[in-house]
C-alpha cells in the first residue's frame, strides 16, 4: 500500500500534506530550540527519502518555536563523548538526509526565523529556497565550540556566500542578519511572515509540472558537481526529457495562441 504521511513514526518531526501536495515538515523540538540530535537527523533521512514517492509537490520546512534550528545538538554530543570514527559515521548520516532534500527533485522551501546557526543553517542551505524574517540570523560557531562543519556548510554554504565569508563566519563568529544576510546570498526573501511567504513560494512552484520540478530541484545541483562538458551533455538529455514532456503542451499551445501570460514586471 503507498505510504502516507500518517505512517511516519516521528518524535522530533511533524509532517502533514494537503490535498494539493503542498507538504509541512515541522522541527518540532522547541524545547531544545531545534537542536539536531542524531534521532531527528534519522527522522529527517526517513521523511526526505520518502516524501517525493508520497505525491509530495513542494515542502515547507518550519519550526516550532522562535529558533529554526541551533544546529548540532551539542549536549549530546558531549554525554556521548564520540570517538572521531563515530562522528564521522554521525557525519554520513547528516550528509544522507541533506542531499536527500537537495537531490530529491521536490521544491523545499525553508521559512526561517530567530536562530539559524551552525548545522542549522547546513539544513537551511539544503532546501532550495530560504526565507527569512526580521528575527532570522545566520552563525557559524563552530570556530567558538572547537568544533567544525559537518553537514555539509563546506559546499552548500560556501556555495551560497562564498569561501571568504564562510571561514570569516567560522573564525569570529560574525552574524549575518536582515538585508546583509540577502546581499550576502544567505536568504533569497526577506519578509514580515516567513511562513506565509514560504507557502506562497511552495504553492507558485506546485504549479509548474513535476518533471520540470524534479528537473530544477536535482538537475542543477548534480550539473553544479559535473565538469562544464559533462554537464552541458547531462543538461541536453535533461531538457530532452522535460522539455517535450506532455505537460508543456498545452502551456507552449497558450502561449503559441497569445493566451498565456507574458514575462513582464507586475505580471505574477
Ligand atoms: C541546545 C542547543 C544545542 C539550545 N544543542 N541543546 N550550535 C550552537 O552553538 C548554538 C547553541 N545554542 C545557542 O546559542 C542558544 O541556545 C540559542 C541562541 C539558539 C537560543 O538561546 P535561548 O536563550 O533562547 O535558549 P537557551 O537557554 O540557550 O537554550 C534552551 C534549551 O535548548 C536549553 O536546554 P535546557 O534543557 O537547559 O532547557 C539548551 O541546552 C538547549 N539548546 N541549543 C543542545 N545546539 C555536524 S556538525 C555541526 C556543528 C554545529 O552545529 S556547531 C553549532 C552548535
Amino acid at each position: 500500500m503507498k505510504k502516507t504521511v500518517e505512517d511516519f513514526a516521528l518524535e522530533n518531526l511533524v509532517v502533514t500534506m494537503d490535498a494539493d501536495g503542498i507538504t509541512t515538515v515541522t522541527l518540532n523540538r522547541a524545547a531544545k530550540r531545534n537542536a539536531l540530535n542524531a534521532e531527528t537527523v534519522e527522522e529527517l533521512i526517513e521523511v526526505f527519502s520518502n516524501l517525493p514517492r508520497m505525491g509530495a509537490r513542494a515542502v515547507v520546512l518550519r519550526a516550532e518555536g522562535t529558533h529554526f534550528c541551533a544546529g548540532l545538538d551539542l549536549v549530546e554530543h558531549h554525554a556521548e563523548d564520540r570517538r572521531p570514527e563515530e562522528f564521522m559515521h554521525l557525519c554520513l548520516r547528516w550528509h544522507e538526509a541533506f542531499n536527500k532534500m537537495e537531490y530529491g527533485g521536490v521544491p523545499i522551501i525553508a521559512a526561517l526565523k530567530g536562530a539559524v546557526v551552525g548545522g542549522g543553517l547546513e539544513l537551511a542551505s539544503s532546501a532550495h529556497i530560504r526565507v527569512a524574517d526580521q528575527s532570522t540570523y545566520f552563525a557559524l560557531p563552530e570556530g567558538q565550540r572547537g568544533l567544525f562543519t559537518g553537514g555539509g556548510a563546506t559546499i552548500r554554504v560556501a556555495d551560497l556566500v562564498g569561501k571568504a565569508r564562510m571561514i570569516d563566519m567560522m573564525l569570529t563568529g560574525r552574524i549575518y542578519a536582515k538585508e546583509e544576510a540577502i546581499q550576502v546570498g544567505l536568504a533569497q526573501y526577506l519578509v514580515e511572515d516567513s511562513e506565509a511567504k514560504a507557502y506562497e513560494i511552495a504553492r507558485a512552484a506546485a504549479e509548474n509540472p513535476p518533471l520540470s520540478n524534479f528537473a530544477i530541484c536535482s538537475a542543477i545541483s548534480h550539473m553544479q558537481n559535473m565538469s562544464a562538458l559533462d554537464a552541458a551533455y547531462a543538461e541536453s538529455v535533461v531538457a530532452g526529457v522535460v522539455n517535450t514532456q506532455p505537460a508543456s503542451r498545452g502551456r507552449l499551445a497558450a502561449f503559441a495562441n497569445k493566451t498565456a501570460a507574458r514575462v513582464k514586471p507586475g505580471q505574477g
